[in-house]
């Protein structure tokens, strides 16, 4: 099968599991950022697909001060079926003849500081699906900040997507949203720690334990919201 075949082999793969946005890109220089536990054998994986989900709108909606039960349903579902992409994915790149290494959807591996195997958001900017959003997270034109992310590594060779030159603008829509005042005027001046305090204040209030917030992913117009 050609090199093109089997992108689109595996985009209609990915789709038809549920996926609601999938791109390619040349890992590079990002392996130097992946956590110590893959490095060495990701260095042998030059090529990564970029998966997204997106939430569904009406669940978000239900979405007022803080995060819900539903939404924290949703939100493991999603990680679930990401997970499921991923490893049907990997599958069918070695029944290519090819390896694979499917990273968790949503798994912190270092609490000190905060670290995963690999930061999907950037892999997944690379892989042309969005942009830097000034909530710190990945905009899809599509979806806003309301998708989900996971990767797959690979020495199978695909051609890259193209990356998207887009951002937020004067918007800010978010900002208004956040209920932690984490979001400035750029995304480099988003406060991670006013974040990950809220966050983590909304996880042991009643038991809630979950480390999600979610309250600027349902404001974003690139999602139908209003541009504030
Ligand atoms: C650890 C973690 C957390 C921690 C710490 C947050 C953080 N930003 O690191 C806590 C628990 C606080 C958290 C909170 C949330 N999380 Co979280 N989290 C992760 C996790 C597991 C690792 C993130 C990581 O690598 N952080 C490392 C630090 C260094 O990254 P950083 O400081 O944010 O980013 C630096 C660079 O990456 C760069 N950068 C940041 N964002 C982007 C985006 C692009 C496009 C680019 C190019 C660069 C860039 O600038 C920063 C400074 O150098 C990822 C899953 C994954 N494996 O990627 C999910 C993930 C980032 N979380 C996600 C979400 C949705 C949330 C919450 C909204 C909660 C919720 N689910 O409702 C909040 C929002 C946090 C925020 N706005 O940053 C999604 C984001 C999806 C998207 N559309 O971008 C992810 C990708 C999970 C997933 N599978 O989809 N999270």
């Amino acid at each position: 099968m050609e090199q093109r075949d089997r992108k689109q082999d595996l985009k209609e793969l990915a789709y038809s599991l549920g996926a609601s946005a999938i791109g390619i890109c040349e890992v590079g220089k990002l392996v130097e950022k992946f956590h110590p536990e893959i490095r060495e054998k990701a260095r042998q994986l030059p090529f990564a697909l970029s998966i997204g989900i997106a939430l569904q709108k009406a669940v978000m909606d239900t979405l007022s001060e803080r995060p819900n039960d539903m939404y924290k349903s949703h939100y493991r579902a999603t990680n679930s079926q990401l997970d499921t992409i991923s490893y049907k994915l990997s599958r069918r790149i070695s029944d290519f003849g090819f390896q694979a290494m499917p990273i968790p959807a949503s798994m912190i591996v270092t609490r000190y500081p905060l670290l995963a195997h690999v930061n999907h958001r950037e892999i997944a900017h690379k892989a042309g699906i969005g942009w830097w959003g000034k909530n710190n997270l990945l905009i899809s034109p599509e979806f806003g900040g309301r998708i989900r992310l996971t990767t797959v590594l690979t020495d199978l060779e695909l051609v890259p997507d193209e990356i998207l030159f887009q951002d937020c603008g004067k918007c800010k829509a978010c900002d208004k949203a956040c209920p932690a005042g984490a979001i400035g005027g750029t995304a480099e001046e988003f406060d991670l720690e006013k974040c990950q305090a809220k966050v983590t204040e909304f996880c042991k209030t009643n038991n809630f334990g979950q480390l999600i917030c979610g309250l600027c992913l349902n404001r974003c117009p690139h999602d139908g919201g209003a541009c504030g």
